[in-house]
Protein backbone atom coordinates (compact mmCIF):
# COMPACT_ATOMS: atom_id res chain seq x y z
CA UNK A 1 0.00 0.00 0.00
CA UNK A 2 1.08 3.37 -0.51
CA UNK A 3 2.04 5.66 2.33
CA UNK A 4 2.17 9.16 0.42
CA UNK A 5 0.70 10.14 -3.29
CA UNK A 6 3.43 11.43 -5.09
CA UNK A 7 2.98 14.67 -6.20
CA UNK A 8 2.36 14.54 -10.33
CA UNK A 9 4.78 17.52 -10.75
CA UNK A 10 3.82 17.73 -14.99
CA UNK A 11 0.11 18.26 -13.94
CA UNK A 12 0.60 20.21 -11.34
CA UNK A 13 2.05 23.24 -13.21
CA UNK A 14 -1.19 24.17 -15.04
CA UNK A 15 -2.71 24.84 -11.86
CA UNK A 16 0.18 26.68 -10.07
CA UNK A 17 0.23 28.72 -13.27
CA UNK A 18 -3.47 29.67 -13.41
CA UNK A 19 -3.92 30.85 -10.32
CA UNK A 20 -7.57 31.80 -10.78
CA UNK A 21 -10.66 29.26 -11.04
CA UNK A 22 -14.42 29.66 -10.45
CA UNK A 23 -15.96 27.56 -8.45
CA UNK A 24 -19.86 26.43 -8.79
CA UNK A 25 -22.44 25.29 -6.14
CA UNK A 26 -24.97 24.51 -8.37
CA UNK A 27 -28.02 22.09 -7.50
CA UNK A 28 -31.44 20.94 -6.40
CA UNK A 29 -31.17 23.46 -3.57
CA UNK A 30 -30.98 26.59 -5.86
CA UNK A 31 -34.96 26.27 -6.04
CA UNK A 32 -35.30 26.41 -2.68
CA UNK A 33 -32.59 29.17 -2.53
CA UNK A 34 -31.25 29.25 1.09
CA UNK A 35 -27.74 27.27 0.38
CA UNK A 36 -27.06 23.83 0.09
CA UNK A 37 -26.99 22.80 3.74
CA UNK A 38 -31.16 22.96 3.53
CA UNK A 39 -32.46 19.45 3.03
CA UNK A 40 -30.37 18.62 6.32
CA UNK A 41 -30.86 21.48 8.14
CA UNK A 42 -34.49 20.93 8.14
CA UNK A 43 -34.34 17.42 7.86
CA UNK A 44 -36.27 17.04 4.44
CA UNK A 45 -37.14 13.43 4.04
CA UNK A 46 -35.98 11.79 0.93
CA UNK A 47 -39.61 11.63 -0.62
CA UNK A 48 -40.32 15.48 -0.52
CA UNK A 49 -36.86 16.53 -2.01
CA UNK A 50 -37.27 14.39 -4.75
CA UNK A 51 -40.17 16.36 -5.44
CA UNK A 52 -38.06 19.46 -6.14
CA UNK A 53 -36.56 17.44 -9.36
CA UNK A 54 -39.82 17.31 -10.74
CA UNK A 55 -40.46 21.16 -11.14
CA UNK A 56 -36.63 22.25 -11.49
CA UNK A 57 -36.18 23.72 -14.93
CA UNK A 58 -33.22 25.92 -15.22
CA UNK A 59 -34.59 27.30 -19.04
CA UNK A 60 -32.01 30.13 -18.81
CA UNK A 61 -28.60 27.58 -18.36
CA UNK A 62 -26.32 29.18 -21.32
CA UNK A 63 -22.95 27.35 -20.93
CA UNK A 64 -21.45 29.59 -23.46
CA UNK A 65 -22.43 32.48 -21.00
CA UNK A 66 -21.39 31.35 -17.73
CA UNK A 67 -17.81 30.11 -19.29
CA UNK A 68 -17.70 33.57 -20.71
CA UNK A 69 -18.29 35.15 -17.14
CA UNK A 70 -15.07 32.79 -15.47
CA UNK A 71 -13.03 33.50 -18.58
CA UNK A 72 -13.82 37.69 -18.61
CA UNK A 73 -12.92 37.18 -14.63
CA UNK A 74 -9.36 36.06 -15.69
CA UNK A 75 -10.69 32.27 -14.31
CA UNK A 76 -8.99 30.12 -16.08
CA UNK A 77 -10.53 27.04 -14.66
CA UNK A 78 -13.99 26.06 -12.96
CA UNK A 79 -14.72 23.91 -10.11
CA UNK A 80 -18.77 22.51 -10.73
CA UNK A 81 -20.83 20.16 -8.35
CA UNK A 82 -21.63 17.18 -9.74
CA UNK A 83 -23.12 16.23 -6.42
CA UNK A 84 -23.34 17.84 -3.47
CA UNK A 85 -24.24 16.26 -0.09
CA UNK A 86 -27.86 16.12 -1.24
CA UNK A 87 -26.71 13.15 -3.56
CA UNK A 88 -28.44 14.14 -6.92
CA UNK A 89 -26.24 14.07 -9.53
CA UNK A 90 -26.47 17.10 -12.29
CA UNK A 91 -25.01 15.03 -14.38
CA UNK A 92 -26.74 12.19 -16.67
CA UNK A 93 -25.88 9.24 -14.56
CA UNK A 94 -26.21 5.16 -15.43
CA UNK A 95 -25.63 4.89 -11.67
CA UNK A 96 -28.71 6.14 -10.33
CA UNK A 97 -31.68 8.06 -11.86
CA UNK A 98 -31.84 10.88 -9.47
CA UNK A 99 -30.40 12.93 -11.88
CA UNK A 100 -30.91 16.34 -13.88
CA UNK A 101 -31.33 14.56 -17.40
CA UNK A 102 -33.54 11.43 -15.61
CA UNK A 103 -35.84 12.94 -12.86
CA UNK A 104 -36.37 16.61 -14.18
CA UNK A 105 -38.08 18.27 -16.82
CA UNK A 106 -35.07 20.03 -18.20
CA UNK A 107 -33.46 16.16 -19.34
CA UNK A 108 -30.52 18.61 -20.24
CA UNK A 109 -26.94 17.65 -19.06
CA UNK A 110 -25.09 20.71 -18.24
CA UNK A 111 -22.12 19.18 -17.08
CA UNK A 112 -21.35 18.17 -20.95
CA UNK A 113 -22.61 21.14 -22.40
CA UNK A 114 -19.88 23.05 -20.14
CA UNK A 115 -17.35 20.27 -20.57
CA UNK A 116 -17.91 21.62 -24.79
CA UNK A 117 -17.43 25.55 -23.86
CA UNK A 118 -14.82 25.07 -21.84
CA UNK A 119 -12.76 22.75 -24.67
CA UNK A 120 -13.90 25.88 -26.74
CA UNK A 121 -12.67 28.78 -24.60
CA UNK A 122 -9.71 26.90 -23.40
CA UNK A 123 -10.18 26.75 -19.80
CA UNK A 124 -10.57 23.56 -17.62
CA UNK A 125 -13.73 22.03 -16.03
CA UNK A 126 -13.46 20.12 -12.85
CA UNK A 127 -15.75 17.98 -10.89
CA UNK A 128 -16.56 18.74 -7.21
CA UNK A 129 -17.82 15.02 -5.71
CA UNK A 130 -19.39 14.87 -2.23
CA UNK A 131 -18.14 11.12 -1.96
CA UNK A 132 -19.12 10.82 1.79
CA UNK A 133 -21.70 12.79 2.77
CA UNK A 134 -24.63 11.75 0.71
CA UNK A 135 -28.53 12.48 2.64
CA UNK A 136 -30.36 11.08 -0.59
CA UNK A 137 -28.52 7.57 -0.33
CA UNK A 138 -29.50 4.93 1.98
CA UNK A 139 -25.98 3.37 3.20
CA UNK A 140 -23.82 6.63 2.81
CA UNK A 141 -22.04 7.19 6.45
CA UNK A 142 -20.35 10.62 7.55
CA UNK A 143 -18.70 10.53 10.87
CA UNK A 144 -21.31 13.76 12.19
CA UNK A 145 -23.70 14.93 9.05
CA UNK A 146 -26.48 11.86 7.85
CA UNK A 147 -29.72 11.53 7.35
CA UNK A 148 -31.03 10.11 10.16
CA UNK A 149 -34.55 11.05 9.73
CA UNK A 150 -35.32 8.95 6.84
CA UNK A 151 -33.00 6.14 8.03
CA UNK A 152 -31.38 4.21 11.06
CA UNK A 153 -27.91 4.54 11.08
CA UNK A 154 -27.28 1.23 12.49
CA UNK A 155 -29.31 -0.55 9.08
CA UNK A 156 -26.51 0.97 6.72
CA UNK A 157 -23.91 -0.86 5.29
CA UNK A 158 -20.73 1.64 3.36
CA UNK A 159 -20.04 -0.08 0.81
CA UNK A 160 -23.40 -0.84 -0.79
CA UNK A 161 -23.09 3.41 -1.05
CA UNK A 162 -19.29 3.36 -1.60
CA UNK A 163 -19.14 0.56 -4.31
CA UNK A 164 -22.55 0.95 -5.92
CA UNK A 165 -22.82 4.61 -6.22
CA UNK A 166 -19.58 6.20 -5.49
CA UNK A 167 -16.71 4.53 -7.91
CA UNK A 168 -19.40 4.77 -10.71
CA UNK A 169 -20.52 8.22 -10.77
CA UNK A 170 -16.52 8.71 -10.33
CA UNK A 171 -15.92 6.55 -13.21
CA UNK A 172 -18.72 7.72 -15.27
CA UNK A 173 -17.29 11.69 -14.80
CA UNK A 174 -13.74 10.50 -15.60
CA UNK A 175 -15.23 8.99 -18.89
CA UNK A 176 -17.80 10.30 -20.48
CA UNK A 177 -16.87 14.28 -20.30
CA UNK A 178 -12.87 14.13 -21.58
CA UNK A 179 -10.11 15.56 -19.80
CA UNK A 180 -11.03 16.35 -16.04
CA UNK A 181 -8.84 19.04 -14.31
CA UNK A 182 -9.63 18.30 -10.94
CA UNK A 183 -12.06 16.02 -9.19
CA UNK A 184 -12.27 18.24 -5.75
CA UNK A 185 -13.57 16.23 -3.19
CA UNK A 186 -15.05 17.68 0.37
CA UNK A 187 -15.83 16.44 4.13
CA UNK A 188 -14.24 13.09 4.06
CA UNK A 189 -14.68 13.05 7.53
CA UNK A 190 -14.88 9.20 8.65
CA UNK A 191 -13.22 7.84 5.60
CA UNK A 192 -10.86 5.16 6.15
CA UNK A 193 -7.50 5.10 4.98
CA UNK A 194 -7.77 2.35 2.80
CA UNK A 195 -11.17 4.03 0.89
CA UNK A 196 -9.48 7.17 0.58
CA UNK A 197 -6.20 5.21 -1.04
CA UNK A 198 -8.84 3.42 -3.73
CA UNK A 199 -10.71 6.72 -4.31
CA UNK A 200 -7.51 8.12 -5.43
CA UNK A 201 -6.17 5.47 -7.49
CA UNK A 202 -9.69 5.21 -9.03
CA UNK A 203 -9.40 8.62 -10.57
CA UNK A 204 -5.41 8.35 -11.31
CA UNK A 205 -6.83 4.96 -13.18
CA UNK A 206 -8.56 6.63 -15.51
CA UNK A 207 -7.30 10.07 -15.76
CA UNK A 208 -3.83 10.23 -14.45
CA UNK A 209 -3.83 13.52 -15.00
CA UNK A 210 -6.42 14.28 -13.05
CA UNK A 211 -5.70 16.24 -9.72
CA UNK A 212 -6.93 15.57 -6.25
CA UNK A 213 -7.78 17.97 -3.55
CA UNK A 214 -6.19 16.82 -0.05
CA UNK A 215 -9.87 17.18 1.11
CA UNK A 216 -10.23 13.72 -0.03
CA UNK A 217 -9.45 12.49 2.89
CA UNK A 218 -8.75 13.49 6.86
CA UNK A 219 -5.51 11.05 6.79
CA UNK A 220 -2.20 12.80 6.54
CA UNK A 221 -0.45 13.18 3.02
CA UNK A 222 -3.62 12.79 0.85
CA UNK A 223 -3.95 14.63 -2.16
CA UNK A 224 -2.22 16.45 -5.34
CA UNK A 225 -2.27 20.62 -3.64
CA UNK A 226 -3.64 21.49 0.05
CA UNK A 227 -7.11 22.37 -0.49
CA UNK A 228 -7.44 25.31 2.43
CA UNK A 229 -10.44 25.18 4.57
CA UNK A 230 -13.51 27.35 3.53
CA UNK A 231 -12.94 31.00 3.22
CA UNK A 232 -9.64 30.34 4.99
CA UNK A 233 -6.31 32.40 3.56
CA UNK A 234 -3.64 30.72 5.44
CA UNK A 235 -1.03 32.27 7.71
CA UNK A 236 3.16 32.36 6.72
CA UNK A 237 4.81 29.03 7.63
CA UNK A 238 1.98 26.05 7.10
CA UNK A 239 3.64 24.10 4.28
CA UNK A 240 4.79 24.58 0.95
CA UNK A 241 2.60 22.07 -1.05
CA UNK A 242 0.67 23.84 -3.97
CA UNK A 243 -2.69 25.10 -2.12
CA UNK A 244 -6.18 26.79 -2.98
CA UNK A 245 -8.63 28.69 -1.02
CA UNK A 246 -12.42 28.39 -1.98
CA UNK A 247 -13.93 31.79 -1.17
CA UNK A 248 -17.66 32.90 -1.08
CA UNK A 249 -18.53 36.46 -3.08
CA UNK A 250 -21.52 36.68 0.15
CA UNK A 251 -21.29 34.20 2.66
CA UNK A 252 -22.86 31.45 1.16
CA UNK A 253 -21.75 28.47 -1.41
CA UNK A 254 -24.91 27.17 -3.03
CA UNK A 255 -27.83 30.36 -4.14
CA UNK A 256 -29.11 32.45 -1.19
CA UNK A 257 -31.95 34.48 -2.18
CA UNK A 258 -31.60 36.09 1.11
CA UNK A 259 -27.65 37.03 1.15
CA UNK A 260 -26.79 39.98 0.04
CA UNK A 261 -23.52 40.08 2.27
CA UNK A 262 -21.04 40.79 -0.46
CA UNK A 263 -18.05 41.38 0.01
CA UNK A 264 -16.63 44.92 -1.86
CA UNK A 265 -14.75 44.68 -5.02
CA UNK A 266 -11.80 46.27 -3.05
CA UNK A 267 -11.87 43.04 -0.33
CA UNK A 268 -12.18 40.57 -2.51
CA UNK A 269 -9.06 42.07 -5.03
CA UNK A 270 -7.18 42.45 -1.66
CA UNK A 271 -7.96 38.89 -0.49
CA UNK A 272 -6.83 37.44 -4.06
CA UNK A 273 -3.78 39.65 -4.00
CA UNK A 274 -2.58 37.90 -0.35
CA UNK A 275 -3.22 34.79 -1.58
CA UNK A 276 -1.14 34.95 -4.79
CA UNK A 277 1.57 36.45 -2.41
CA UNK A 278 1.73 33.90 -0.74
CA UNK A 279 1.69 31.26 -3.28
CA UNK A 280 -1.90 29.79 -3.15
CA UNK A 281 -4.78 29.98 -6.00
CA UNK A 282 -8.46 31.15 -5.51
CA UNK A 283 -11.23 29.46 -6.07
CA UNK A 284 -13.90 31.87 -5.54
CA UNK A 285 -17.62 30.93 -5.55
CA UNK A 286 -20.85 31.58 -7.66
CA UNK A 287 -24.03 30.09 -6.63
CA UNK A 288 -26.59 30.10 -9.77
CA UNK A 289 -30.33 30.25 -9.31
CA UNK A 290 -32.96 27.24 -10.17
CA UNK A 291 -33.43 28.99 -13.78
CA UNK A 292 -29.69 28.72 -14.61
CA UNK A 293 -28.41 32.58 -14.23
CA UNK A 294 -25.60 33.34 -12.05
CA UNK A 295 -26.89 35.95 -9.83
CA UNK A 296 -26.58 39.92 -11.46
CA UNK A 297 -24.32 41.02 -8.34
CA UNK A 298 -22.01 38.18 -8.68
CA UNK A 299 -21.77 38.78 -12.47
CA UNK A 300 -21.10 42.56 -11.84
CA UNK A 301 -17.99 41.82 -8.95
CA UNK A 302 -16.55 39.23 -11.75
CA UNK A 303 -16.43 41.51 -14.51
CA UNK A 304 -14.99 44.14 -11.89
CA UNK A 305 -12.26 41.74 -11.13
CA UNK A 306 -11.71 40.83 -14.40
CA UNK A 307 -10.78 44.50 -15.23
CA UNK A 308 -8.08 44.60 -12.89
CA UNK A 309 -6.73 40.86 -14.25
CA UNK A 310 -6.63 42.33 -16.87
CA UNK A 311 -4.65 44.64 -16.70
CA UNK A 312 -2.58 43.41 -13.92
CA UNK A 313 -2.19 39.46 -15.34
CA UNK A 314 1.32 39.47 -15.92
CA UNK A 315 1.72 40.15 -12.00
CA UNK A 316 -0.58 36.91 -11.32
CA UNK A 317 -0.15 34.37 -13.38
CA UNK A 318 3.01 32.07 -13.24
CA UNK A 319 4.21 34.14 -10.36
CA UNK A 320 5.90 32.78 -7.55
CA UNK A 321 5.47 33.71 -3.65
CA UNK A 322 7.20 36.66 -2.31
CA UNK A 323 10.15 35.86 -0.74
CA UNK A 324 9.12 37.68 2.39
CA UNK A 325 8.34 35.68 5.02
CA UNK A 326 5.47 37.67 6.08
CA UNK A 327 2.69 40.64 5.72
CA UNK A 328 3.04 44.06 4.43
CA UNK A 329 0.63 46.48 5.68
CA UNK A 330 0.59 48.37 2.23
CA UNK A 331 -0.05 45.42 0.00
CA UNK A 332 1.75 42.47 -1.03
CA UNK A 333 4.57 40.71 -3.63
CA UNK A 334 4.80 38.33 -6.15
CA UNK A 335 7.71 37.50 -8.35
CA UNK A 336 8.94 36.11 -11.98
CA UNK A 337 11.94 35.59 -12.49
CA UNK A 338 14.32 38.83 -12.44
CA UNK A 339 10.56 41.16 -11.91
CA UNK A 340 9.27 41.80 -8.37
CA UNK A 341 5.92 43.13 -9.01
CA UNK A 342 4.88 45.19 -5.82
CA UNK A 343 0.73 45.26 -5.47
CA UNK A 344 0.28 48.34 -3.55
CA UNK A 345 -3.08 49.59 -1.85
CA UNK A 346 -4.60 52.63 -3.67
CA UNK A 347 -4.57 54.28 -0.06
CA UNK A 348 -1.16 53.50 0.76
CA UNK A 349 0.27 54.74 -2.94
CA UNK A 350 -1.16 58.12 -1.57
CA UNK A 351 1.39 58.09 1.13
CA UNK A 352 3.82 58.87 -1.73
CA UNK A 353 6.54 56.34 -0.93
CA UNK A 354 7.21 52.83 -0.05
CA UNK A 355 10.34 51.76 1.64
CA UNK A 356 11.15 47.75 1.87
CA UNK A 357 13.71 46.52 4.32
CA UNK A 358 15.61 43.43 3.54
CA UNK A 359 15.72 44.00 0.01
CA UNK A 360 19.69 42.85 -1.31
CA UNK A 361 19.30 42.74 -5.18
CA UNK A 362 20.49 45.40 -6.95
CA UNK A 363 17.70 46.90 -9.03
CA UNK A 364 17.75 47.64 -12.75
CA UNK A 365 14.76 50.03 -12.92
CA UNK A 366 11.18 50.43 -11.34
CA UNK A 367 8.04 51.23 -13.64
CA UNK A 368 4.16 50.81 -13.54
CA UNK A 369 2.85 47.65 -15.16
CA UNK A 370 0.03 49.26 -17.06
CA UNK A 371 2.07 52.12 -18.02
CA UNK A 372 5.36 50.55 -18.28
CA UNK A 373 6.83 53.81 -20.05
CA UNK A 374 6.10 55.41 -16.69
CA UNK A 375 9.29 55.27 -14.36
CA UNK A 376 9.38 55.75 -10.23
CA UNK A 377 12.00 57.22 -9.31
CA UNK A 378 14.18 54.89 -6.53
CA UNK A 379 17.14 54.54 -3.92
CA UNK A 380 18.80 51.66 -2.45
CA UNK A 381 20.63 52.03 0.64
CA UNK A 382 22.24 49.65 3.52
CA UNK A 383 23.03 49.91 7.14
CA UNK A 384 25.62 47.45 7.33
CA UNK A 385 25.69 47.28 11.04
CA UNK A 386 22.60 46.07 11.35
CA UNK A 387 22.82 44.11 7.80
CA UNK A 388 19.87 46.21 6.42
CA UNK A 389 19.01 46.84 2.89
CA UNK A 390 16.98 48.86 2.05
CA UNK A 391 14.68 50.01 -1.21
CA UNK A 392 12.69 53.08 -1.37
CA UNK A 393 10.49 53.88 -4.26
CA UNK A 394 9.04 57.32 -4.53
CA UNK A 395 5.60 56.88 -6.33
CA UNK A 396 5.00 60.72 -7.75
CA UNK A 397 1.85 59.20 -10.63
CA UNK A 398 -1.31 58.68 -9.71
CA UNK A 399 -2.15 54.92 -9.02
CA UNK A 400 -2.42 53.20 -12.25
CA UNK A 401 -5.10 50.66 -11.28
CA UNK A 402 -8.38 50.75 -8.84
CA UNK A 403 -8.05 49.91 -5.90
CA UNK A 404 -4.69 47.80 -5.75
CA UNK A 405 -1.49 49.29 -8.03
CA UNK A 406 1.18 47.22 -9.11
CA UNK A 407 4.71 48.58 -9.49
CA UNK A 408 7.14 46.49 -11.09
CA UNK A 409 10.49 46.16 -9.93
CA UNK A 410 13.22 44.56 -12.57
CA UNK A 411 16.51 43.26 -11.11
CA UNK A 412 19.83 43.18 -12.63
CA UNK A 413 20.52 39.42 -10.86
CA UNK A 414 18.94 36.75 -9.18
CA UNK A 415 16.48 38.18 -6.57
CA UNK A 416 18.25 38.26 -2.89
CA UNK A 417 16.53 39.54 0.22
CA UNK A 418 17.42 38.89 3.96
CA UNK A 419 14.77 36.58 4.84
CA UNK A 420 14.69 37.38 8.43
CA UNK A 421 11.97 39.70 10.28
CA UNK A 422 12.76 43.04 9.69
CA UNK A 423 10.61 45.62 10.66
CA UNK A 424 9.19 47.46 8.00
CA UNK A 425 8.45 51.44 8.08
CA UNK A 426 8.22 50.44 11.88
CA UNK A 427 5.80 47.20 11.83
CA UNK A 428 5.77 43.90 11.45
CA UNK A 429 3.73 41.06 11.74
CA UNK A 430 5.43 37.97 12.81
CA UNK A 431 3.04 34.82 11.57
CA UNK A 432 2.51 32.07 14.74
CA UNK A 433 3.58 29.56 11.33
CA UNK A 434 6.68 31.14 11.74
CA UNK A 435 7.38 30.46 15.41
CA UNK A 436 9.50 27.72 16.77
CA UNK A 437 7.01 26.20 19.56
CA UNK A 438 8.85 25.15 22.86
CA UNK A 439 7.00 23.60 25.93
CA UNK A 440 7.84 25.10 29.54
CA UNK A 441 6.17 23.97 32.19
CA UNK A 442 2.33 23.56 31.20
CA UNK A 443 1.77 25.38 28.71
CA UNK A 444 3.54 26.45 25.51
CA UNK A 445 5.80 28.98 24.14
CA UNK A 446 6.03 30.69 20.59
CA UNK A 447 9.60 31.88 19.66
CA UNK A 448 10.36 34.56 16.74
CA UNK A 449 13.34 37.00 16.39
CA UNK A 450 13.43 40.28 14.70
CA UNK A 451 15.18 42.85 13.79
CA UNK A 452 14.15 46.26 15.43
CA UNK A 453 15.88 48.92 12.72
CA UNK A 454 14.82 52.04 14.98
CA UNK A 455 14.94 53.07 18.64
CA UNK A 456 11.67 54.15 20.29
CA UNK A 457 8.12 52.99 21.69
CA UNK A 458 6.83 50.07 19.89
CA UNK A 459 3.03 48.19 20.66
CA UNK A 460 2.88 44.51 20.38
CA UNK A 461 -0.41 43.27 19.40
CA UNK A 462 -2.26 39.81 19.54
CA UNK A 463 -4.26 39.49 15.89
CA UNK A 464 -6.60 36.02 16.33
CA UNK A 465 -9.47 35.14 14.72
CA UNK A 466 -12.84 34.69 16.30
CA UNK A 467 -15.88 32.24 14.66
CA UNK A 468 -19.04 34.10 14.35
CA UNK A 469 -21.06 33.16 17.58
CA UNK A 470 -18.00 32.52 19.92
CA UNK A 471 -18.04 33.92 23.72
CA UNK A 472 -14.44 35.51 23.74
CA UNK A 473 -14.44 34.97 27.82
CA UNK A 474 -14.81 31.47 27.47
CA UNK A 475 -12.15 31.24 25.64
CA UNK A 476 -9.55 33.48 27.21
CA UNK A 477 -9.05 32.97 30.77
CA UNK A 478 -5.51 32.84 31.53
CA UNK A 479 -2.98 35.28 31.27
CA UNK A 480 -0.25 35.15 28.41
CA UNK A 481 3.52 35.64 29.11
CA UNK A 482 5.07 38.30 26.77
CA UNK A 483 8.27 38.68 26.79
CA UNK A 484 10.82 41.02 24.42
CA UNK A 485 14.21 41.88 24.67
CA UNK A 486 14.50 41.50 28.70
CA UNK A 487 11.04 42.53 29.64
CA UNK A 488 8.16 40.19 30.87
CA UNK A 489 4.48 40.95 31.05
CA UNK A 490 1.81 39.10 31.88
CA UNK A 491 -1.18 40.23 30.10
CA UNK A 492 -5.11 38.76 29.74
CA UNK A 493 -6.14 39.78 26.13
CA UNK A 494 -8.94 41.72 25.36
CA UNK A 495 -10.99 42.43 22.61
CA UNK A 496 -9.73 45.64 21.60
CA UNK A 497 -10.86 45.79 17.91
CA UNK A 498 -12.37 43.74 15.89
CA UNK A 499 -12.23 43.75 12.32
CA UNK A 500 -15.22 41.56 10.51
CA UNK A 501 -13.05 41.42 7.11
CA UNK A 502 -9.82 42.00 6.70
CA UNK A 503 -7.09 41.13 4.21
CA UNK A 504 -6.96 37.53 5.02
CA UNK A 505 -9.76 37.29 7.31
CA UNK A 506 -13.48 37.08 6.47
CA UNK A 507 -16.98 35.28 7.49
CA UNK A 508 -17.34 33.06 9.26
CA UNK A 509 -14.21 34.24 11.55
CA UNK A 510 -13.77 38.11 12.40
CA UNK A 511 -10.01 39.51 12.92
CA UNK A 512 -9.63 40.55 16.48
CA UNK A 513 -6.78 42.73 17.67
CA UNK A 514 -5.80 43.20 21.54
CA UNK A 515 -3.09 45.31 23.07
CA UNK A 516 -0.94 43.31 24.97
CA UNK A 517 1.64 46.01 26.06
CA UNK A 518 4.41 48.36 24.87
CA UNK A 519 7.96 48.28 25.15
CA UNK A 520 10.85 50.54 24.94
CA UNK A 521 13.78 49.76 22.48
CA UNK A 522 16.77 51.62 23.34
CA UNK A 523 19.11 50.23 21.07
CA UNK A 524 18.58 48.56 17.84
CA UNK A 525 19.38 44.70 16.23
CA UNK A 526 18.14 41.46 16.96
CA UNK A 527 15.75 40.86 19.31
CA UNK A 528 13.67 37.40 20.93
CA UNK A 529 9.69 37.68 21.23
CA UNK A 530 7.87 35.13 23.24
CA UNK A 531 4.55 34.18 23.37
CA UNK A 532 3.77 31.93 26.54
CA UNK A 533 0.12 30.66 26.29
CA UNK A 534 -2.16 27.78 27.14
CA UNK A 535 -3.98 28.33 23.79
CA UNK A 536 -0.66 27.64 22.12
CA UNK A 537 -0.56 24.41 20.51
CA UNK A 538 2.07 22.14 19.20
CA UNK A 539 2.19 22.58 15.39
CA UNK A 540 -0.27 19.76 13.78
CA UNK A 541 1.35 16.99 11.59
CA UNK A 542 -1.71 16.01 9.93
CA UNK A 543 -4.44 18.02 8.19
CA UNK A 544 -6.57 20.14 10.16
CA UNK A 545 -10.11 21.18 10.12
CA UNK A 546 -10.42 25.05 10.00
CA UNK A 547 -13.81 25.83 11.37
CA UNK A 548 -13.23 23.11 14.36
CA UNK A 549 -11.69 25.83 16.59
CA UNK A 550 -13.69 29.08 18.41
CA UNK A 551 -10.42 31.43 18.58
CA UNK A 552 -7.35 31.11 16.02
CA UNK A 553 -4.53 32.70 17.61
CA UNK A 554 -2.72 33.96 14.03
CA UNK A 555 -0.03 36.78 14.43
CA UNK A 556 1.72 39.23 16.54
CA UNK A 557 2.47 42.52 15.47
CA UNK A 558 4.74 44.84 16.23
CA UNK A 559 3.69 48.57 15.65
CA UNK A 560 6.09 51.86 16.42
CA UNK A 561 4.12 54.65 18.20
CA UNK A 562 6.80 57.16 18.19
O1 LIG B 1 -19.59 22.98 -0.49
C1 LIG B 1 -19.44 23.97 0.48
C2 LIG B 1 -20.02 23.55 1.81
O2 LIG B 1 -21.34 23.05 1.68
C3 LIG B 1 -19.08 22.49 2.23
N1 LIG B 1 -17.79 22.98 1.76
C4 LIG B 1 -18.00 24.10 0.90
C5 LIG B 1 -17.01 24.16 -0.23
C6 LIG B 1 -19.13 22.17 3.63
N2 LIG B 1 -19.41 20.99 4.05
N3 LIG B 1 -19.37 20.98 5.35
N4 LIG B 1 -19.07 22.16 5.76
C7 LIG B 1 -18.91 22.95 4.72
C8 LIG B 1 -18.93 22.52 7.14
C9 LIG B 1 -20.25 22.36 7.78
C10 LIG B 1 -20.79 23.43 8.42
C11 LIG B 1 -22.05 23.33 9.09
FE1 LIG B 1 -23.62 24.42 8.82
C12 LIG B 1 -22.34 23.98 10.29
C13 LIG B 1 -23.12 22.50 8.77
C14 LIG B 1 -24.15 22.71 9.70
C15 LIG B 1 -23.67 23.64 10.64
C16 LIG B 1 -23.05 25.93 7.61
C17 LIG B 1 -23.76 26.42 8.65
C18 LIG B 1 -23.90 25.05 6.92
C19 LIG B 1 -25.13 25.06 7.57
C20 LIG B 1 -25.04 25.90 8.63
Amino acid sequence: MQEQIVENKKSIDWFTESRFGMFIHWGLYAAIGKSEWTMYGQKIPVKEYEKIAATFNPKRFNAKEWVSVAKEAGMKYIVITAKHHDGFAMFKSETEPFNIVDSTPFERDPLKELAEECAIQGLKLCFYYSHVIDWHHPHSIHEHCNNTWDYQLEEKSFYNYWNRLVKPQITELLTQYGPIGIIWFDTAGGLSKKDSEEIVQLVKKYQPDCLINSRVSHWPNFGDYQSKGDNEIPMYGEGTKAWETPMTLNKSWGYNEQDDNYKTTESIIRKMVTIFSKGGNLLLNVGPTSLGEIPIPSVEKLKEIGAWMNENGEAVYGTKESPFPYEFDWGAITVKGKKVYLHIQNNKWSTGSIRINGFKSKVKKVYLLSEPHLNVPFEQNSVEFVGLYNLHLNLQNEPPSEFISVVVVELEGELQIDSTFIEQSGMIKLDLGHSIIEKEHDHNVAKWKVKIAEKGKYEIRLITYKKAGTNWADEFNQDMILRFGNKTKNVLPKEDKIVTDSDNCQYPYSEVQSHLGTFDIETIGLFSLELGSNRIKEKAKGPEIWQAEAVKIRTIQIIKTN
